[in-house]
């Protein structure tokens, strides 16, 4: 149960080369002018935001088997790890806001530095763990999890500024959630590994509130490790989320996606998320950026104790008349 106060820190990926289409790097600043970090602080939290990270610039980074622009790809995800492992040992549950889904390269390399042994609740539409050799777009935001999966180690060919990344995550400790858009490569690698998934099918047939228990049921079924929990905003339907490079539809409703929220928050264990794929460039309307933008923002908050029930401080007293 949520009464303990969240200690959150903020950093900004205003990165967009692991995918062709400009307009994700706008992400981090988007969501902090929705009004991020004061929301989370009007709901007790202690927010440190560490402003966004610089990336370097590649004028020659021609593509190295099947994977574009490898050289900006792996340096911005250098940097991110660093980050991220120092707001962790700092104590705070790091909130990466992308930019692309590549980060999560980054993200869960910097968290398992700081954090042994996580859990990784990937919620998406898309599986994005195609190798380099199986990636159909040669886009890395496509394949961050071949890159950490122990098991997929031996199937990684070496890449320039890539080769600082070792996999740190288990097969039996990663969760998918939401998946409707799986290549026939990625749909072979998830059997052969056997990982868990819930795709919109098991959405469809558990519900969401099943999908969430046997998520931690399968979690926690050894010990309780910390969660990193990386929220692709294409995971929900485009309906409420159109604003992003892929959108695929057939998504989690807007309620699904924040009772995934919700219920991770009540674990106690979240550790690190990522809230990524945010494009306003991709919205048709300024409504449509607004409806994605906002959507993003409570996921966040949902993720550090907002319910819809409502909340109060622990503190409150009535007035007295
Ligand atoms: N699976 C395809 C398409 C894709 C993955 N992630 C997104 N799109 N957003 C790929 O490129 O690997
Ligand atoms: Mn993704
Ligand atoms: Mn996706």
């Amino acid at each position: 149960k949520r009464s303990h106060h969240h200690s959150v820190g903020i950093i900004g990926a205003p990165f967009s080369k692991g995918q062709p289409r400009d307009g994700v790097e706008r992400g981090p600043d988007l969501i902090r002018s929705a009004g991020l970090v004061e929301k989370l602080k009007a709901q007790g939290c202690d927010v440190k935001d560490y402003g966004n990270l610089m990336f370097e610039e590649f004028s020659s980074d021609e593509p190295i088997s099947r994977v574009k622009r490898p050289r900006a790809v792996g340096r911005a995800n250098e940097r991110l790890a660093g980050a991220v492992e120092e707001v962790k040992k700092e104590g705070r549950t790091c909130v990466m806001l992308g930019g692309d889904h590549s980060l999560a390269i980054g993200s869960i390399h910097g968290h398992a530095a700081a954090q042994k042994d996580l859990s990784v609740v990937w919620v998406d539409a898309h599986a994005d763990i195609n190798t380099p050799l199986t990636s159909p777009t040669g886009n890395v935001h496509g394949q961050p999890m071949s890159y950490l999966i122990r098991e997929l180690h031996s199937k990684i060919p070496v890449i320039p500024n890539f080769s600082w990344i070792k996999p740190c995550v288990s097969a039996k400790d990663v969760v998918y959630i939401g998946l409707r858009d799986v290549d026939p490569e990625e749909h072979y690698i998830l059997k052969y590994l056997g990982i868990k998934v819930f795709s919109m099918t098991d959405v469809d047939h558990l519900g969401i509130a099943r999908v969430m228990e046997e998520t931690c049921d399968h979690m926690f079924s050894k010990v309780k490790k910390p969660i990193h929990l990386s929220y692709d905003i294409d995971a929900l339907d485009p309906s409420i989320s159109p604003a992003t490079g892929t959108p695929v539809i057939g998504g989690l409703t807007y309620r699904e996606g924040v009772y995934v929220t919700e219920h991770i928050c009540q674990t106690g264990l979240l550790s690190a998320l990522d809230m990524v794929e945010v494009n306003p460039k991709r919205g048709k309307t300024e409504e449509e950026v607004r409806s994605t933008v906002s959507a993003a923002v409570d996921l966040v908050l949902g993720c550090f104790g907002r319910l819809r029930e409502g909340n109060h401080r622990a503190d409150y007293r009535m007035p007295e008349p």
